[in-house]
Order: structure tokens, then sequence, then C-alpha cells
């Protein structure tokens, strides 16, 4: 367990359909409708009302997200993100991969859910190497911290053990374990 400021930061390693929080985050596409890995995944196990609230959303801009309902998952809502394709790092990739988990907080702000859970966004289908995607995803979590003093508790949660230990290393190097 790490913490920053006022908020504990936790790294696992799971299913994020299975984690218990008020929030948890969807690494989705530009349409809401779905997809594969986490995406596909969370629509699974959320059931039809989350489709049919992304419906009515009805699209999210690559760095912005939105918010549905959890359905039939355990935590309450589910804040849609899309993470930028990864192509060579120099088209606003980082940007934007900052945004989405900015942003992603942001709006749990506002729905004022103190515990959000994220997937590894943009370093599956998307593409995007997880050792560059690690540093931007803690920075734009320690910036929201130390901006909005939110939330209460932050959870990464990483499907496989690579990604697992690729967290783990750099959040021992960045913050200290307590
Ligand atoms: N829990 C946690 N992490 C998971 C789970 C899960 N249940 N399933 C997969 N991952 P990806 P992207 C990990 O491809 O790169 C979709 O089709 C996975 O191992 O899900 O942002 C969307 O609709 C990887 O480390 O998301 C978009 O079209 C990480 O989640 C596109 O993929 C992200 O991989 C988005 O691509």
């Amino acid at each position: 367990m790490y913490r920053y400021q006022d908020t504990e930061i936790n790294v696992v390693q799971g299913d994020i359909t299975k984690v218990k929080v008020e929030a948890i985050v969807n690494a989705a596409n530009n349409t809401l409708l779905g997809g594969g890995g986490v995406d596909g995944a969370i629509h699974r196990a959320g059931g039809r009302i989350i489709l049919e609230q992304c419906k009515k959303i009805g699209g999210c801009p690559t760095g912005e997200a939105r918010i549905t309902v959890g359905g039939n998952l355990p935590c309450k809502y589910v804040i849609h993100t899309v993470g930028p394709i990864y192509k060579d790092g120099k088209s606003g990739e980082e940007e934007l991969l900052y945004n989405a988990y900015y942003n992603s907080l942001k709006l749990a702000k506002e729905y004022n859910l103190d515990s959000v859970a994220f997937p590894s966004i943009s370093t599956g289908a998307y593409g995007y190497p997880i050792e560059k995607a690690v540093k931007v995803a803690v920075k734009a979590v320690l910036d929201f911290i130390e901006e909005e003093d939110f939330p209460r508790q932050v959870k990464f949660v990483l499907f496989s053990e690579r990604d697992f230990s690729i967290y783990d290393n750099y959040l021992k190097e960045v913050l200290k374990e307590n």
C-alpha cells in the first residue's frame, strides 16, 4: 500500500470487474458501445443497463470521460474514458493519456465517488507501451490528488503479473511504501 497526501494508493493484480470501489474506470473507445479487453469484461459483467446508458450518451472524445451506473457490478458507477491509440509517441499520446486519467478523476469528484479503480488504459489493444504509460498514469493521479485532495482511495488494477510488477516497481520508486 502506498500513500500520497491523504490518499491511499493500492496496486493489485486481478479483474477490475470484481473490485469493490465506488467507481471503476473503463478503457473504452470513442463509440462507448463496447469492445474487447477490459471494456468487454465490464459490459459482460455489468449487464445491459450500461450499454443502454452509453447509447444515450452517444460517444466520447479521446481523453475525455463519461459516467454510467455499475449495473450488476460491485461498484456503484463506471467511468468510461478513451485513451489514445499509440502511434510513435510523438502524436500527442502522452497528453491524451494524461487527460483520460485526470478527467476520470474529475468526474469521480463531481459525483463524490471517493474510491476509484483504474485499469491500465491504452496498453492493450491500443498498444501504448506500459513502461511509458505507467509514468503518465501515476503523474495524472498524483497531480489530481495534489490539486483537489481527492479521492480517498485509488486502486490500480493490473490484469497480468508482468503489468502488476511494472506498476508496483514504479510506485515504489516514486512513493515510499507504507
Ligand atoms: N480487469 C483489469 N484489466 C483488464 C481486464 C480486466 N477484466 N481485461 C483486460 N485488462 P484493453 P485499451 C487489461 O485492450 O488498450 C477495447 O476493445 C489488459 O490486459 O482493454 O485501452 C475497447 O473497446 C490491458 O493491460 O484497452 C477499445 O476499442 C488493459 O486492460 C480498445 O479495446 C487495457 O487493455 C481500448 O484499448
